[in-house]
């Protein structure tokens, strides 16, 4: 396990390839908890960690996110769409940390999360598991009366806001994951995940010139697959943006920011991939995607965390990224951003990006 820039979450083979360490506090928050009161273990099971359902209960739970991270930008922009925001409520860490990872320095009163009353993250992971030897990572779902993570299973997560969190949704929150399209949500997602969301990271943090050389090859041959399948449709699985199009958004709008530069993802820009760049700029303007973006944070935290890859610490003042918000003329492909449902209203004061930070909120 690497130790110095980013905690226990990250893993090296000895063939220089990045292995991610998908392992995870794997309870689920579900609709019911079946006979009695929660949690209980899953049947079959013997109630270790990662087994238990705990009831979907409005003001129970606390979702620890942080604006700079990929996996937790999906459970934000999933909650916006949905309208959970009342149903639980969202907890932001400062874009970078140190080797016991995120923590609420400068972004809280006195550095400590205003609910669960901690200083870090981590807190919320000891109290449920003690010594807990994995990376301390976002999202998680902590219980607000305990203080402890019940699941940091960012996939399950946000199909799980989808599915089982029906109850306390909005009106005309879309369905984000219909059963007719579940399968083919998670066909694309078999090349999205592995080539592009892992894949950045599989070129950023490569231990040898051949995984580097791999991971990019795969990368670009996944790109130019999913930039084919854009050109002719508006969303990458049926004609509403769908989970596919959550996953798929989070890394792309890092990617000119970051991926490009840091990871050495470098082909191309996406902003001279024209059918990419047009898809981006369609969903960075959909109400819920953009919106939660805070591209100053997203620079920050892997400039300046990833010491190993950018040991001065430099923050590149660029891209330029105001053609965000330029016209991508993709509505004439067909297919309505919400289908039968609505878009969210404006995002609440308190989880709206800073100012100046994103393009859509202008200092
Ligand atoms: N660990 C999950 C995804 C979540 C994740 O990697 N989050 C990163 C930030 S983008 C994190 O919290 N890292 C902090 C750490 O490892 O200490 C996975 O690999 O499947």
């Amino acid at each position: 396990m690497t130790e110095d820039w980013a905690g226990a979450a990250q893993n090296a083979s000895t063939d220089g390839e990045f292995v991610r360490d998908a392992s995870y506090i794997g309870d689920r928050i579900v609709a019911s908890v079946p006979d009695g009161s929660a949690p209980r273990p899953m049947p079959g099971t013997d109630g270790r960690v990662g087994e238990m359902l705990w009831p979907a209960e409005p003001g129970r739970y606390r979702l620890m996110a942080a604006r700079a991270c990929p996996w937790a930008n999906r459970a934000i922009i999933v909650r916006r769409l949905m309208g959970l925001e009342d149903a639980f409520s969202l907890s932001l860490a400062a874009p970078t940390h140190d080797v016991r990872s995120w923590n609420y320095a400068g972004v809280y009163p006195n550095g400590v999360d205003p609910v669960l009353g901690i200083p870090r993250l981590q807190d919320a992971y000891f109290a449920r598991v003690p010594d807990y030897p994995r990376g301390i990572t976002v999202p998680a779902m902590v219980e607000v009366s305990s203080g402890k993570v019940v699941t940091n299973d960012y996939d399950q997560m946000t199909i799980d806001f989808i599915r089982e969190w029906g109850a306390y949704q909005r009106a005309g929150a879309p369905d984000l994951y219909p059963d007719e399209l579940a399968d083919e949500i998670e066909d694309v997602n078999k090349l999205v995940y592995p080539s592009i969301n892992n894949g950045v990271y599989r070129c950023g943090f490569a231990g040898s010139q051949e995984a580097y050389d791999k991971a990019y090859d795969e990368l670009w041959k996944a790109l130019d697959v999913i930039t084919e399948r854009l050109e002719t449709r508006r969303y990458l699985v049926g004609d509403h943006i769908t989970l596919a199009d959550v996953r798929l958004f989070t890394t792309l709008v890092r990617f000119d920011a970051v991926y490009h530069g840091h990871f050495k993802c470098n082909r191309s820009k996406l902003s001279e991939i024209p059918v990419l760049w047009a898809y981006l700029r369609d969903l960075y303007q959909t109400p819920g995607f953009g919106d939660t973006i805070d591209f100053v944070q997203i620079k920050q935290h892997y400039y300046i965390v990833h010491a190993e890859i950018n040991p001065t610490g430099i923050v590149p003042r660029g891209p330029e990224l105001s053609g965000l918000l330029t016209a991508h003329g993709r509505e004439e492909l067909g297919g309505t951003p919400f289908g039968d449902g609505t878009p969210p209203g404006p995002v609440p004061e308190d989880d709206r990006p800073i100012a100046g930070h994103n393009p859509l909120f202008p200092g």
